[in-house]
C-alpha cells in the first residue's frame, strides 16, 4: 500500500493531486482541518490535511485499509455488553454483590458473569487500542510509518516514538509539506540527539575515589572494571586500585586478581563492610578505587539494598550500574528502577557487539534520569570500550534510512 499527505487549501485541490500521483483506485483515509506557518503561534493559516493510500500491486482488490474501524469494532463489542446486561449480568458490574457468609448458587452465578463482563470489557479496551493504532497508522506518510516500524523493532517504548512523531508532523507542517524518507531519518537524528544530549558525554566522575560497579550475574562488571583501570590509568594518569567484594563465586576474586597482575594494579578482598576501612587503608597510596561486586538477581529488592549497604564509603565516591544490552529490556527497567530510587545515576551498557536492538538505552535514560558513561563492545581488555556519544547511539538506533 502506498500512504501520502497533502497539505492543500480546500478538498478539490487534493482530489486532483491524488488522482494524478496515486491513480483512480485511491482511497481518501482521513480529512482534518490544520494550522500551518505563522509567527510564535500568531497569523497561522488554515489548511486541509488529506492522507490518501493505493494498494500496490501485490494485494488484492477489495483489502483496502477500512477507514474508520474503530466504531465497527465497538459496535460488536457494545452489542456483546448488550446481550449480557439483558441477562442480568450488569446489575452484577453496577452494584457489586456485599459479600455473604454463605455464598448461594446465583451469587456464584453472578460472580461468574461479572468475571465475564469484566473479561468483555478488557477485550473491548484492547480491540478499541488495537484499531486506535490502525487508523494512527493510516494517517501516517510512508516514512513516517518506515520509522515507528524501525523504532519498534529497536523497542523503543512507544511513549517515546509516538512523541518524536509528533514532533515530526509540527516540523513538516512548519515547513508546509511532506519529508522525505531522507529528510524523516535526519529530522528524527536532530530531535533524538536533542533529547538524549543533556545525559551523554557522561564519564568516570574525576572528583570521585571510590567507583563502584554493580548488577546482574554476567554481564561484565569484572571486564569493565578492568577496561576502565586502562583507561583511568593511560587517559587521565589515575593511580588506580581495586577492590572486590564478590566472594560468592569460586573463581570471581582470581579473575580479578589475573588483570590486577597484568595492569600492575593492587586489589583487596573485603568480605564484608566491616573489612573496608582496611582495605581503603591499603590503598590509601590510590588516588582512584575501582571497587567490584557479586552479580545478583537485581530483580529482588532485598539484593539491592544489601549491595547498597555495603557501598557506604567517607571518601567521595559514585555508583555504575552495569546492564548487558543482551538482557530484556522489561527486566533491565525494573533493575534501573531499583537502583535509581538508591540515587544511582549512572550507567554503563555492555555487549553492544552481541544486539542489534538499542531502545532499551534511551528508555532507560529517558524515563530514569539516567547518565550512560560508557558502551562496551567485546571481551578484549582493554580495547573494546567508548565514552558514550549521542550523536553515534542515535545513528545505532535509526538505522540507515534507505535500508529500512
Ligand atoms: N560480547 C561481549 N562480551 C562481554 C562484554 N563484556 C564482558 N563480556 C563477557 O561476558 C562474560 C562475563 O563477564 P564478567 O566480567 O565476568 O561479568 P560479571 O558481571 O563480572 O559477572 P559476575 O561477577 O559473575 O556477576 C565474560 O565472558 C566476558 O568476556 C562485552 O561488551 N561484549
Ligand atoms: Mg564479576
Amino acid at each position: 500500500m502506498r500512504v501520502k499527505r497533502y497539505v492543500v487549501n480546500a478538498l478539490p485541490e487534493a482530489v486532483s493531486m491524488i488522482r494524478m500521483d496515486l491513480g483512480k483506485d485511491a482511497v481518501i483515509l482521513d480529512t482534518k482541518e490544520i494550522k500551518v506557518g505563522g509567527f510564535m503561534g500568531m497569523f497561522r493559516k488554515k489548511r486541509m490535511e488529506v492522507i490518501a493510500a493505493v494498494e500496490t500491486g501485490a494485494s488484492k482488490q477489495g483489502e483496502l485499509p477500512q477507514r474508520k474501524p474503530s466504531p465497527e469494532v465497538n459496535a460488536v463489542v457494545e452489542q456483546i455488553l448488550q446481550t449480557a446486561q439483558r441477562s442480568g449480568a450488569a446489575a452484577a458490574v453496577m452494584e457489586p454483590p456485599q459479600p455473604q457468609p454463605e455464598p448461594t448458587i446465583s451469587d456464584k452465578r453472578m460472580e461468574r458473569e461479572q468475571f465475564i463482563i469484566n473479561e468483555i470489557r478488557d477485550l473491548r479496551e484492547y480491540m478499541v487500542k488495537l484499531s486506535r493504532h490502525q487508523s494512527e497508522l493510516h494517517t501516517l506518510s510512508e516514512p513516517m510509518i518506515a520509522l515507528k516500524e524501525r523504532l519498534f523493532e529497536q523497542e523503543l517504548d512507544e511513549e517515546w516514538s509516538d512523541k518524536l512523531i509528533e514532533a515530526l508532523r509540527e516540523s513538516e507542517q512548519s515547513a508546509e509539506r511532506v519529508y522525505d524518507r531522507t529528510e524523516v531519518w535526519n529530522e528524527s537524528k536532530r530531535i533524538l540527539v536533542e533529547w538524549i544530549r543533556p545525559y551523554s558525554n557522561a564519564e568516570i566522575s574525576r572528583e570521585a575515589r571510590v567507583v563502584h560497579f554493580v548488577g546482574p550475574t554476567g554481564v561484565g562488571k569484572t571486564t569493565t572494571i578492568a577496561k576502565l583501570a586502562a583507561e583511568q590509568t593511560i587517559k587521565r594518569g589515575r593511580n588506580v586500585g581495586f577492590i572486590t567484594s564478590d566472594t560468592y563465586r569460586i573463581a570471581a576474586v582470581d579473575q580479578l586478581r589475573t588483570y590486577a597482575n597484568i595492569l600492575n594494579v593492587p586489589l583487596e578482598v573485603v568480605f564484608s563492610p566491616m573489612d573496608l576501612p582496611k582495605a581503603y587503608k591499603a590503598l590509601s597510596e590510590r588516588d582512584l578505587i575501582l571497587m567490584d561486586t557479586a552479580g545478583r538477581n537485581f530483580r529482588s529488592e532485598l539484593h539491592v539494598s544489601e549491595v547498597i549497604s555495603l557501598l557506604q564509603s567517607s571518601e567521595p565516591n559514585e555508583t555504575v550500574l552495569v546492564l548487558s544490552l543482551t538482557g530484556k529490556t522489561t527486566d533491565m527497567a525494573i533493575i534501573a528502577e531499583r537502583f535509581s530510587k538508591f540515587g544511582i545515576q549512572k550507567v554503563l551498557f555492555t555487549k553492544l557487539d552481541e544486539t542489534t536492538v538499542y531502545g532499551a538505552i534511551m528508555n532507560l535514560v529517558l524515563k530514569y534520569g539516567l547518565y550512560p558513561t560508557h558502551l562496551a563492545s567485546g571481551q578484549n581488555v582493554p580495547d573494546d570500550i567508548e565514552r558514550f556519544k549521542a550523536g553515534s547511539y542515535v545513528d545505532l538506533l535509526l538505522g540507515d534510512a534507505e535500508h529500512e
